[in-house]
């Protein structure tokens, strides 16, 4: 049920105000240190925001996805990394138990995940399964009441403090593609399981990517999510709530680096006139603004429709296509405006700017939407 609109203001203006003043502040430092600092991590606890999506009966606060963007527009309005501190509880470490999962994997870890005391990850990419998920080599084996488990996932966010992962692997080898996939909740105490060690990234310091390798890992045969051969498919309904929720991210960082560009441009002097007075400077804003302002809308659009339990598949894809384009492009204009100044690491334009480029790759390339959402058109006239 939707919050009413009172509490929704109060949700988003705390979090806002704790973006702001708790956030912000530390950006240079996480990103220097590489590393959330634990009483952020715990304030985050004390807030709620591991449990946003997950069911009230659970512990979570139960948000639909209308306010779940609206929270993301806030947390987007600081460095990345924070958001993925709480983003793989949020959505795909843990919407596959939400969406799938029976009662009793449900009452065994949706408490912890909404509280925060246990991460959740996923783990569908791999080695020779990027952008084609379907290709995925990892195996799951049944073996009387266990699967064992062999293979390999790459880029895997915040596995190295996971204490669960919603695996994808293929349950029938001789099945190729989609079909012989199943999804699997895996604790990550098991033994076999080892983490590597975080890749050395782009931006985004302060949140992790690992390899998981998982080697003769026995996994009771009751922690199978959802029928066998679905895994695919439950894999693709995951990411469709995932890639809105990045969207709103995107559009929460764009709002963010306007508000700096603007800000600087009416502070900084050139030709003995603030540069904001410029026209040139004025079209890079206005172009930014109007482009923020076109995600926030089909990012509220499309978490409207997906409330009231229409398909927003294709919607999602133009969200995620258009938002993560969008505020690559803002992110430079916010260079563009900022100058050399933009250039150096003393300004967090420059960071925000590496920060904002996997947004075009994560959770489905740009060229994979643009896929989806054409092959949902070609779909509906036959
Ligand atoms: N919801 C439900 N079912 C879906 C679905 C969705 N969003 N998308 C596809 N399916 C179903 C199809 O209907 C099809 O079912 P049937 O076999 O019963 O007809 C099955 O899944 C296979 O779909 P499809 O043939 O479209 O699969 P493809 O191998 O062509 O792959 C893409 C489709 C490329 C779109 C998919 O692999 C993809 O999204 N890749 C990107 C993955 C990604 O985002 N990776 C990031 C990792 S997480 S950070």
């Amino acid at each position: 049920m939707a919050l009413d609109i009172e509490t929704r203001n109060q949700l988003v203006s705390t979090i806002e105000r704790f973006v702001r003043e708790r956030l912000v502040p530390l950006e240079h430092r996480v990103s220097e240190d590489d590393a959330v600092p634990d009483d952020i991590i715990q304030e985050m606890r004390e807030l709620g925001l591991f449990g946003l999506s997950i069911p009230e009966e659970y512990g979570g606060l139960g948000l639909n996805m209308d306010e779940e963007v609206a929270v993301a527009f806030e947390l987007g309005k600081t460095s990345p990394a924070f958001r993925s501190v709480v983003g793989t509880n949020i959505g795909i470490g843990s919407q596959g138990i939400v969406m799938f999962g029976n009662d009793e994997q449900k009452n065994e870890w949706l408490p912890k995940l909404a509280t925060g005391e246990a991460v959740a990850s996923f783990a569908l990419t791999e080695p020779n399964a990027g952008s084609d998920s379907a290709a995925v080599e990892t195996k799951a084996i049944r073996d009387g009441d266990v699967y064992v488990i062999n293979g390999t996932k790459r880029f895997i966010t915040n596995a190295n403090k996971a204490s669960v992962f919603t695996l994808m692997a293929r349950s029938d080898p001789d099945k190729k593609g989609a079909g012989g996939v199943s999804s699997f909740i895996v604790p990550s105490d098991l033994p076999g399981i080892t983490i590597g060690k975080p890749d050395k990234k782009m931006g985004q310091q302060g949140a992790h990517i690992c390899d998981v390798i998982f080697e003769d890992v026995r996994l009771p045969a009751k922690y199978l999510l959802g029928a066998e051969g679905e895994g695919f498919k439950n894999a693709m309904r995951i990411l469709d709530r995932g890639r809105l929720h990045i969207s709103a991210v995107c559009v929460g960082v764009a709002e963010r680096l306007i508000k700096d560009a603007v800000e600087y441009a009416v502070d900084r002097k050139q030709f003995g006139e603030r540069i904001a007075d410029f026209q040139l400077i004025q079209a890079m804003l206005a172009d930014s603004q109007t482009e923020a302002y076109a995600g926030r809308c089909m990012v509220l659009d499309a978490a409207k429709k997906r409330d009231a339990g229409e398909n927003v598949v294709m919607e999602s894809s133009c969200c995620k296509l258009f938002c993560s384009e969008m505020v690559g492009r803002v992110a430079d204009r916010a260079v563009q405006i900022f100058g050399g100044s933009g250039y150096v690491s003393e300004y967090s334009v420059e960071r925000f700017y590496r920060d904002v480029r996997i947004f075009r790759i994560y959770e489905g390339t740009s060229q994979i939407q643009q896929l989806v959402i054409a092959r949902n058109m070609i779909k509906q006239v036959g």
